[in-house]
C-alpha cells in the first residue's frame, strides 16, 4: 500500500450537492441505490474523469442523466469506479449490493446482534456505495430504508423522519431527510428490534428537541445516566459556547460490535454499548464518568466536527482535539476539576507520552499515512486537546471564546483546516501563533531541563530552562517551540506562593512564562526568601520537565504548594525517587529499603483534613507499573512491579491504622448516586483497603470479602472482587469469581469486566487462563469489546506476564493479530502496540517480540497492520 501525502491535497474534481440513498435491507444481499446531484468544482479544470471510491460492492447498475452506461464508459477497480466523460452538471444512479453479514470488519453497514447499523468514519461509506469518500464533499441527504416489518420495526438515519409506510411482502419504509449538508463519514442508518426512552430539551432561543435513546428491550432500565448527561453537555454547550442544537430529533443507538467508542453522526450518535449503558449494579463510578464523557464529547462534534468539519483527514485533530477539550472541560465543570484534570494527565503522560517516544510517534497534524484509520490516536486526540488547552491559556477565555464563535459563524457549513481555526484565535486576540503552529507539526514530547538558583544578597530567584525534542522516526530535525509554563515560587519559609516580579513587571503569584528558544533565563527579583519552584502546574504543556528536586523539596510541595496538580505531582515525583532506589536494589538483589520520606508524607496526607477527598485519593494513589517504566531507561518489568509491591506493602504496614480509619470513615451506607461526593468517598474507601489487602490479613480480606457480598453497587463489588482475585488466596478468590460469572452471565457489559479482572491478575498462571476465557461462550474475538477486555487488557496492562521469558505472552498476542487481521484490521493494529514498544526492554525480549512482528509480517496483511508492523520494525 502506498503513503498518500497532505501536500497532494487538491479540492475534488466534482462535488455531490445532494444525496438521494434507498436501502433495501437483507443480511445476504442489501441493495442499495444512490442518486448523486454532481458538478464540476469550480477550482477544478473542466473535462475530468469522475473518480469514486468503492469496496466490496457489486455493481448492478450505473446511469448517468437516467442513461444506462455502457461497459467502456466506466472502469472498475477493487478500490472504486471511474467515469470517464461526464458533464460540467449531471445526475449519478448507481444500485450495488453489499452483505452485511458478512461484515466482521464494523465498517461500512453491518450487522450487530441482528440489528443492522453503520460506521463510516473515516472510510467506511465507500463500503456502502460509490461516492468520493472524502470529507470535504458535503451534501444534503435523504435516506429511505426498507426493511421486514416484523424483525426491523425501528428504521433510523439521519434528519428528521419525513415519510413512512407499509410495502407488500410485509416490508415497510421510513424516509430520513438531512437538511444540513454532511460528509458522508457522518451518514448512519440503524435498523431493528429497539425500543426507546424519549425525553426534551428546551433550546435557548426556545426550540423544543426530542431525545431519544434506542437500546435492546433488555436495556431499558439502563439509559437514565446518558439521557441526564445528554441534557447536561446540551445546556453546558450553549452557556459555555453559545452552541445550540439544530434538529428536532437527536438520538443515540447502543450497538454491542462497534470498533470506537461512539460515532458522532448527524443527528443519530452510534455509540458502543458500553459508552452509553450504566445501572449501579452493573457499570462502576469510572464507567458512569465515561459515559457522560463520550455523551458530551458526541454532542458537542455537533459544532465541531459536524456543521464544520475538516476538510482532508490530516486534519482530523481539528475536530478531535478540539471536541476533546471541550469534553475535558464539561467533566471538570460538573465533578472535581483538579482530579479531572489529574486523571487526564495522569493517563497522557503514560500512554501518549509512550506513543510520542515509540516507532509510531506523528504530529498532531500528520502529513502522511496509509491507513488513516491508524491514526485516532491519543496524539490527535489529547495531545491535540493540549494543545487547543495552550491556546486556549495563551489567548485567555474570553478571547477564545471570541475565536471560538468566529471559527463556527465562519466556516459554518464547510470542511477546514487547523490553520483556519488557529487563524481565528490569532485574529481575535491580535497574536502572532505562527510559531505556536509547530506544535501541530513536529511529533514527539519535548523535555526541559530546568535549573534555578536563589540569590540571597539580590533577593532573586534565576531559573535556567532549556529545552530539546528528541528525534522521531520520519523527524530528525527539531525546533524550539513555545511552551507555556506556569509557574509559582513557594516560600520555604512561609510556604506561600511568593510575588512574581520579572523584568520589573509584577505578575502576581501564579504566572505563566513563555520559553521560545533553546534556552532561555528567567530571573525573578524581589524575592523575599528562598523558594521552592512549583513549576508547570496543572500541566501547562504536554512536555516533560526536570528538575533536581530533592526529596525533601518534594515534601514540601507536597504540603504547601497552592495547585492542587502541582502537589499531587510533587507526590508522584517523591514516589517515583524512591521507587527508583528500590528497582535499583531489586535488579542488584540488595535488600529493599523503604524511604521514611515517603511514609510520613503518607501520613501526612493521611492526618489530613482534606477538602476534596478525590484529590486525596490520588495523591494516595502510587504511579502505576507503566507510568514507572516510562521513566526507566530501559524498562525491567519485575523489578518495576516488585518494587511497587514493595512500597504498597510498607505503607500498609506503617500506616495500617490509619487505613483502616479511612476505610471506615468513608464507608458510607448510602443509596448509590454517581454524584461526586459519593464517588470522592468510594474512591477514598478503595484506595485504603487497596493497602489493607496488600497485607492480606484476615482482617483485611474479610473487608474485601464483606464489600464484595455486600453487593451495593458495582464500584465497590469490582474493587473488592479484583483485590481477591489478586490477592494469593485462591480459596477465596475462585469462588468469588464463580459466583460473580454465574450471576453476571447473561450481561455481556459485566463480562467485559470478569474477563479484565482475571487477566490482571499477577499470578504465573494468568497467560493459561487469557487461552482458557478465549474459549468461554461469552468470549468471541468478532467483539471488539471482548478483545479489548480479554487480550487488550492482559497485553497492555498485565506486564509482568505479558512479557514472559518464554515470550508465550507475545506468541499469544501475535496470533490472535494474525486473527483479527482477517476479521476486523482496525481493532487488529491497535492491538500491536505492547509488542511495537519493544525498544523499551532488554536484548531477550526485544528479540522475542520482534520475532513476532517479524512473524505477523510474513503474513498477507490488511493496510491497517501492515502500516502499524512496518513501523515497528523500521
Ligand atoms: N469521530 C470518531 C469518534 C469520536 O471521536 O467521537
Ligand atoms: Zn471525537
Amino acid at each position: 500500500p502506498q503513503p498518500i501525502h497532505l501536500s497532494d491535497y487538491r479540492p475534488p474534481a466534482y462535488r455531490v450537492t445532494r444525496t438521494e440513498l434507498t436501502f433495501d435491507l437483507d443480511p445476504a444481499a442489501t441493495r442499495v441505490k444512490a442518486r448523486l446531484h454532481l458538478e464540476r468544482h469550480p477550482e477544478r479544470e473542466p473535462g475530468l474523469p469522475l473518480e469514486l471510491d468503492g469496496e466490496q460492492l457489486a455493481l448492478k447498475a450505473i446511469a448517468i442523466d437516467g442513461q444506462p452506461l455502457d461497459a467502456d464508459e466506466y472502469r472498475l477497480t477493487a478500490n472504486g469506479l471511474t467515469v470517464h466523460r461526464v458533464p460540467e452538471a449531471f445526475l449519478l444512479d448507481t444500485e450495488v449490493e453489499i452483505a452485511p453479514k458478512e461484515n466482521t470488519a464494523l465498517e461500512g453497514l453491518y450487522q450487530s446482534n441482528g440489528m443492522y447499523c453503520t460506521q463510516c468514519e473515516a472510510e467506511g461509506f465507500r463500503r456502502i456505495t460509490f461516492y468520493p469518500d472524502r470529507p470535504d464533499v458535503m451534501a444534503t441527504f435523504s435516506t429511505t430504508l426498507i426493511g421486514d416489518a416484523a424483525s426491523l420495526p425501528v428504521l433510523l438515519s439521519n434528519g428528521n423522519p419525513v415519510e413512512s409506510g407499509d410495502l407488500p411482502g410485509d416490508r415497510h419504509f421510513v424516509t430520513w431527510e438531512d437538511p444540513h449538508p454532511k460528509p458522508c463519514y457522518l451518514f448512519a442508518l440503524v435498523a431493528g428490534d429497539l425500543k426507546r426512552v424519549e425525553d426534551r430539551f428546551t433550546t435557548m432561543s426556545g426550540r423544543e428537541v426530542a431525545l431519544q435513546i434506542w437500546v435492546e428491550e433488555e436495556n431499558l432500565g439502563k439509559t437514565d445516566h446518558a439521557m441526564a448527561s445528554l441534557k447536561r453537555a446540551m445546556a453546558w454547550d450553549e452557556q459555555t459556547y453559545g452552541r445550540e442544537y439544530d434538529l428536532d430529533l437527536f438520538m443515540i443507538v447502543a450497538v454491542n460490535d462497534f470498533n470506537m467508542g461512539a460515532m458522532e453522526n448527524k443527528g443519530l450518535n452510534i455509540f458502543n454499548s458500553a459508552a452509553v449503558l450504566t445501572h449501579p449494579h452493573t457499570a462502576t463510578d469510572a464507567a458512569f464518568q465515561r459515559v457522560e464523557g463520550i455523551v458530551a464529547h458526541e454532542y458537542f462534534h455537533n459544532w465541531s466536527g459536524n456543521r464544520v468539519t475538516c476538510r482532508d483527514w490530516f486534519q482530523l485533530s481539528l475536530k478531535e482535539g478540539f471536541t476533546v477539550f471541550r469534553d475535558q472541560c464539561f467533566s471538570a465543570d460538573i465533578n472535581s476539576a483538579p482530579v479531572k484534570r489529574i486523571e487526564d494527565v495522569s493517563f497522557f503522560r503514560t500512554a501518549q507520552f509512550a506513543e510520542d517516544a515509540g516507532p509510531t510517534a506523528h504530529p498532531v497534524r500528520p502529513d502522511h499515512y496509509i491507513e488513516i484509520g491508524n491514526f485516532y490516536t491519543l496524539t490527535i486526540y489529547e495531545k491535540g486537546a493540549e494543545i487547543v488547552r495552550m491556546l486556549c491559556n495563551l489567548v485567555g477565555w474570553e478571547t477564545f471564546r471570541r475565536g471560538s464563535d468566529l471559527y463556527f459563524e465562519r466556516f459554518d457549513g464547510q470542511a477546514v483546516t487547523i490553520e483556519d481555526f488557529v487563524g481565528c484565535m490569532g485574529e481575535v486576540s491580535g497574536q502572532d501563533l505562527s510559531r505556536f503552529m509547530l506544535w501541530y507539526s513536529q511529533a514527539g514530547t519535548p523535555e526541559i531541563d530546568a535549573h534555578g538558583e536563589y540569590d540571597y544578597t539580590h533577593c532573586e530567584y534565576r531559573l535556567v530552562l532549556r529545552q530539546r525534542t528528541p528525534a522521531t522516526p520520519d523527524q530528525v530535525e527539531k525546533h524550539a517551540l513555545h511552551i507555556p509554563i506556569r509557574l509559582g515560587l513557594v516560600g520555604t519559609k512561609s510556604g506561600r506562593d511568593l510575588p512574581l516580579t520579572l523584568d520589573g513587571e509584577a505578575l502576581g503569584s501564579d504566572a505563566v512564562i513563555h520559553l521560545r528558544e533553546e534556552e532561555q533565563e528567567f530571573v525573578f527579583t524581589d524575592v523575599a526568601e528562598a523558594p521552592v519552584p512549583s513549576l508547570l502546574r496543572g500541566f501547562s504543556a504536554p512536555v516533560k520537565l526536570r528538575f533536581p528536586y530533592g526529596r525533601e523539596d518534594l515534601a514540601f510541595l507536597l504540603q504547601h504548594d497552592s495547585d492542587g496538580f502541582n502537589r499531587w505531582d510533587a507526590g508522584q515525583r517523591l514516589a517515583l525517587l524512591a521507587l527508583d532506589d528500590l528497582i535499583a536494589a531489586h535488579r542488584n538483589g540488595v535488600e529493599k529499603v523503604m524511604d521514611p520520606r515517603v511514609v510520613e508524607a503518607f501520613r501526612g496526607l493521611l492526618a489530613s483534613d482534606p477538602d476534596d477527598k478525590a484529590v486525596l485519593a490520588e495523591m494516595l494513589t502510587l504511579p502505576s507499573e507503566a507510568y514507572i517504566a516510562e521513566q526507566q531507561p530501559l524498562v525491567d518489568v519485575d523489578a518495576i512491579h516488585a518494587a511497587r509491591d514493595f512500597v504498597k506493602q510498607s505503607l500498609a504496614a506503617a500506616l495500617r491504622d490509619d487505613f483502616l480509619r479511612l476505610y471506615e470513615a468513608n464507608r458510607a451506607d448510602v443509596a448509590y448516586a454517581p454524584e461526586p461526593e459519593q464517588i470522592a468517598a468510594r474512591s477514598l474507601k478503595n484506595v485504603a483497603l487497596s493497602y489493607l489487602m496488600a497485607l492480606e490479613d484476615e482482617q483485611a480480606i474479610e473487608l474485601a470479602r464483606d464489600q464484595f457480598t455486600a453487593d451495593h453497587n458495582m464500584t465497590d463489588v469490582r474493587h473488592a472482587l479484583t483485590l481477591l482475585v489478586h490477592s494469593r488466596r485462591d480459596d477465596i478468590a475462585e469462588p468469588a469469581l464463580k459466583a460473580f460469572g454465574e450471576k453476571w452471565a447473561h450481561d455481556p457489559l459485566v463480562m467485559d469486566q470478569w474477563f479484565s479482572i482475571q487477566v490482571t491478575r499477577p499470578q504465573p498462571d494468568v497467560l493459561e487462563r487469557v487461552k482458557f476465557l478465549m474459549a468461554h461462550p461469552a468470549f468471541s474475538l468478532k467483539n471488539p469489546n471482548k478483545v479489548r477486555a480479554l487480550i487488550g487488557t492482559f497485553a497492555g496492562q498485565n506486564r509482568v506476564n505479558f512479557h514472559r521469558l518464554d515470550g508465550e505472552g507475545y506468541r499469544l498476542l501475535a496470533d490472535v493479530v494474525i486473527e483479527l487481521n482477517r476479521l476486523n484490521p482496525e481493532i487488529a493494529a491497535r492491538l500491536i502496540t505492547p509488542l511495537t514498544r519493544w525498544q523499551r526492554f532488554d536484548e531477550t525480549r526485544q528479540a522475542l517480540m520482534k520475532g513476532e512482528l517479524e512473524r505477523i509480517r510474513a503474513e498477507e496483511l490488511s493496510p491497517n497492520v501492515y502500516e502499524v508492523v512496518e513501523k515497528a520494525l523500521a
